[in-house]
């Protein structure tokens, strides 16, 4: 039986039609943060899940891709394919080693499905803390998970909101294995970038080296908004020239759970030269970092 889905009522579609950037990515580009939806009729989505999306498919990714001018693509499973990672894994199959994959795994998962994951290429599992987003578990049930992933090589994702780091502050940085920040703790940016808050994220990331931040996603708390995002550069700037080595830039696309606008891709690969100026920091952000953390072995 095929199954059919209806977009949530408030659903905010992608733009079908980005602008060209201004910016010329680098050879090699990596699109760090993207993720695909079903399609439902295909792959269809998880009952547990708290948004039901428009279907976004490889290969409209794949055409946003070369349109920006990326080479690779990290793809995040998302929560509304709950631990299902079959749309994720199409993916990866389909990309001719130009993508790798973040997934989301529960502590019984076997050796073998994580062999099979690896092969296809996982490198990562996302813990995620959004209450919006899945029901957070206690700390043994990512304890069991890391236990599993930790000797293939891979590391963790965590999404989480700048309120609740301070609560997690003990279970993140007992994490041995890298640990890659979705869109920098996602920072209130009414607040100074100097202040406490932010504070707290840069003291995470200068006192644990193996922990990295995405750069990502300014559409999702910049308060000054679209085009320019002008709130949002000195966080991320600060971040990028901090730890140049330790950062990753993606596109976020197809942009899940915007409510107000969509933002324009061309206009997401034109804020990188704002948050990375000089041509090494944006080899580092774009090029360099991603292709150490999701394309070498060992
Ligand atoms: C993101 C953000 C969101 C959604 C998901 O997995 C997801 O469903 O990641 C969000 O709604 O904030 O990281 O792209």
């Amino acid at each position: 039986m095929i199954s059919t889905f209806t977009m949530d009522a408030d659903w905010l579609e992608f733009d079908p039609h980005p602008s060209a950037p201004t910016f010329q990515l680098p050879s090699g580009t990596v699109d760090a943060h993207c993720h695909v939806f079903g399609p439902g009729s295909v792959f269809p989505y998880a009952p547990e899940r708290k948004y039901t999306p428009c279907d976004a498919s490889k290969q409209q990714l794949f055409a946003l891709r070369d349109f920006l001018g990326v080479s690779r693509n990290v793809v995040v499973q998302a929560t509304c394919h709950g631990s299902d990672n079959s749309a994720m894994l199409d993916v990866l199959r389909s990309a001719n080693d130009a993508a790798r994959g973040v997934a989301t795994v529960e502590p019984d998962v076997s050796q073998g499905e994580l062999d099979d994951m690896h092969a296809c290429g996982v490198r990562g599992v996302r813990f995620n803390y959004v209450r919006r987003l899945v029901d957070p578990e206690p700390d043994a049930y990512y304890h069991r998970i890391i236990e599993k992933i930790a000797p293939m090589g891979w590391h963790v994702v965590v999404y989480f909101e700048a309120a609740d780091l301070e609560e997690r502050w003990k279970f993140f940085t007992s994490i041995e294995t890298p640990v890659v920040v979705d869109h920098m703790g996602c920072p209130d940016v009414t607040q100074s970038v100097d202040g406490p808050q932010f504070g707290r994220f840069v003291r995470l990331m200068s006192e644990h080296e193996n922990f990295w931040s995405k750069v990502t996603c300014p559409e999702r708390y910049s308060v000054s908004g679209p085009p320019g995002f002008n709130d949002a550069v000195p966080f991320a700037r600060a971040i990028v020239e901090q730890f140049s080595d330790r950062v990753l830039w993606g596109t976020d696309w197809p942009h899940p759970n915007l409510k107000d606008y969509m933002p324009d891709d061309g206009k997401i690969v034109d804020f990188i030269p704002r948050i990375a100026p000089s041509a090494e920091l944006q080899r580092k952000l774009l090029v360099e970092n991603p292709a150490r953390l999701y394309w070498e072995e060992g």
